[in-house]
């Protein structure tokens, strides 16, 4: 068994089911994080990791990870979070808004905050933080979400000042159009016609492992070597509004 660990939080899907596996391929033995037991555990099993059932907004959970990962830890990828709706701000939903801000911002706050001492302890460790194109720009019915993302980036570089003088890493991974299963799906509350529109004629759209090859790339850059950021976008998404379309 490797003996560097790496969590990776919202590991049930997507970008974070990839990137558990990406990490296992590069020597990591990786704790899968996510709230549903049946997928997490398949995962782990394939990947030689361990699943951890976990919801990233709740503390008694976070407390019950960072048990399960124990005194050391190498890498920490915070991928759970999330969109749901597309509201204009005249008629959003505050609960819809708080859930994203709870997900994407205050989770990934209360996993680093667990798991810190671990990473501290590992004489080299590394957060990634997964950020979004949603965090560096504003669209029409996105407000409740970029908000949120731009919470995202912005404790990242917060907490990259505040760890300056300490051995670990803090990093941002921002994906701009990324296919997933779903990311979309969740976003328009399981209306599949409204989640395949977001990639209609798109050639090709990022997929989760592009993102997960992108971690894995942050990751295992030398441990003095911090990659602030890192914004990956399909070619046809030029910008947020402008996308090539066949
Ligand atoms: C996903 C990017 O375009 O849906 O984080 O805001 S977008």
């Amino acid at each position: 068994m490797s003996t560097r660990t790496a969590v990776v939080t919202g590991a049930s899907s997507g970008i974070g089911a990839a990137t558990a596996r990406h990490l296992a391929r590069e020597g990591y033995t990786v704790v899968c994080a996510a709230r549903r037991a049946d997928r997490i555990e398949a995962l782990a099993a394939e990947i030689g990791g361990r699943a951890v059932v976990c919801d990233v907004t709740s503390p008694a959970s976070v407390a019950a990870l960072a048990e399960a990962v124990g005194p050391r830890l190498d890498v920490l990828v915070n991928n759970a979070g999330g969109a749901i709706g597309l509201g204009a701000v005249a008629e959003a939903d505050p609960d819809q808004w708080r859930r994203m801000y709870d997900v994407n911002v205050l989770g990934l706050m209360q996993v680093t905050q667990a798991l810190l001492p671990a990473l501290v302890a590992s004489g080299a460790g590394t957060i990634v933080n997964v950020g979004s194109t949603a965090g560096r720009i504003a669209y029409e019915g996105g407000a409740g979400y970029t908000a949120a993302k731009h919470g995202t980036k912005v404790v990242t570089e917060t907490l990259r000042l505040e760890l300056f003088d300490q051995p670990v890493r803090v990093c941002e991974v921002a994906p701009g159009m990324v296919r997933t299963e779903e990311f979309s799906l969740v976003r328009f509350d399981g209306d599949q016609e409204r989640a395949d529109a977001v990639y209609a004629g798109v050639a090709e759209p990022l997929v989760a492992e592009d993102v997960a090859d992108a971690i894995a790339w942050v990751v295992t850059r030398p441990p003095h070597v911090n990659i602030d950021e890192l914004v990956i976008k399909p070619r046809a998404q030029a910008a947020q509004h402008k996308v090539h379309r066949v």
